[in-house]
């Protein structure tokens, strides 16, 4: 066969892939998001943790940790490696209070606190209540986001507990955007590595507004409205070293320097390729189930498909850096 004559092992999937009959330009483009795969997507060598890739993108659940009690320094370095691998990860069957949630988001870093009109009296100033009620059209996080892309430092990442789902629907989307950048021609990499994008909360307020659901304090008018930050278009994740395509439908508005309409078809091109399926995981939350997702490097989209039913989840954020 080419691939043996030429070196390659037998376990490579340059191999495997001509092996299915892939025309030669297919099998490099596969062969290539295989890597990426191999170098971000292993579960073994935890000694705490038991972690079980959930999707061939990201994502993975996490056994073998309880949110009531501290955690020790080996646990959350092992929890740092899955989240840095996998994105995203989930935990089930767990008992965890408001503070026990904080607990763990604290050892990423500090609490993002809310402002106070998103607080809830009484309770942690950093918790944010998403209580969608039967009677409500829309429902939180409705497109593909990255949090709060808005402000010149967005979260480093979330950490969402469900308290009360619907029986079934409500479930949690999330996509790879490292190999949404990876997967770009190298054309489109050069284009775009020197681009920075405006963000802006008005797409929201305004979404907000028309559907009547504004929180109290977030109205046209107030000093909330439209707050905007310029990021990078592709960012450099801090702790892996490695490229991240970071626009988004929620926030992203124009690329700096130019127009929204001249702007528009890229991005609407962006967004498509950054939410391709294959690049997304899907999570079915239940009972004790939580997330925790990495903001720098993956988008994520609550499904709206439970009408007429309250889905009740509990959210903390742990503080993030300007993106670089
Ligand atoms: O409720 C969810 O599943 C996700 C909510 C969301 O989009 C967010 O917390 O940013």
């Amino acid at each position: 066969m080419d691939g043996e004559a030429k070196g390659v092992g037998l376990d490579c999937p340059l191999v495997v892939y001509a092996q299915w009959g892939c025309k030669p330009h297919l099998t490099k483009r596969l062969f290539k998001y295989s890597i990426v795969q191999m170098q971000t997507r292993p579960s073994h060598g935890y000694d705490r943790l038991t972690v079980e890739p959930l999707a061939g993108a990201l994502g993975a659940e996490v056994f073998g940790l309880d949110f009531s009690k501290p955690m020790d320094a080996q646990t959350i370095a092992e929890i740092k490696r899955a989240f840095n691998e996998h994105l995203v990860i989930f935990f089930r069957d767990q008992e965890a209070s408001d503070d026990d949630l904080a607990r763990f988001a604290r050892y990423f870093g500090e609490l993002a606190v809310l402002p106070p009109h998103r607080q809830k009296p009484g309770s942690l100033p950093a918790l944010l209540v998403i209580d969608k009620q039967p009677q409500d059209n829309l429902v939180f996080g409705w497109e593909w986001h990255s949090d709060t892309t808005h402000l010149e430092t967005p979260p480093l990442g979330s950490v969402l507990a469900a308290r009360l789902l619907p029986p079934v629907g409500g479930d949690t989307l999330f996509a790879n955007q490292y190999l949404a950048y990876d997967t770009l021609s190298e054309g489109m990499k050069r284009m775009l590595g020197p681009l920075k994008a405006v963000h802006s909360n008005g797409r929201i307020l305004s979404t907000l507004e028309a559907d009547d659901v504004l929180p109290p304090g977030e109205g046209f008018g107030s000093k909330l409205t439209n707050l905007s930050a310029v990021h990078p278009v592709v960012r450099t994740h801090p702790d892996t070293g490695k490229k991240a395509l970071f626009v988004n439908t929620l926030h992203t508005e124009r690329f700096q320097d130019m127009s929204i309409a001249e702007s528009t078809p890229l991005l609407r091109f962006l967004y498509e390729h950054s939410t391709r399926p294959e690049f997304t995981c899907r999570f079915r939350w239940r009972a004790g189930s939580i997330a925790f997702w990495d903001n720098r490097c993956c988008q994520h989209l609550a499904l709206d498909d439970y009408p007429g039913q309250r889905r009740l989840m509990h959210r903390v954020q742990v503080r993030g850096n300007r993106p670089v």
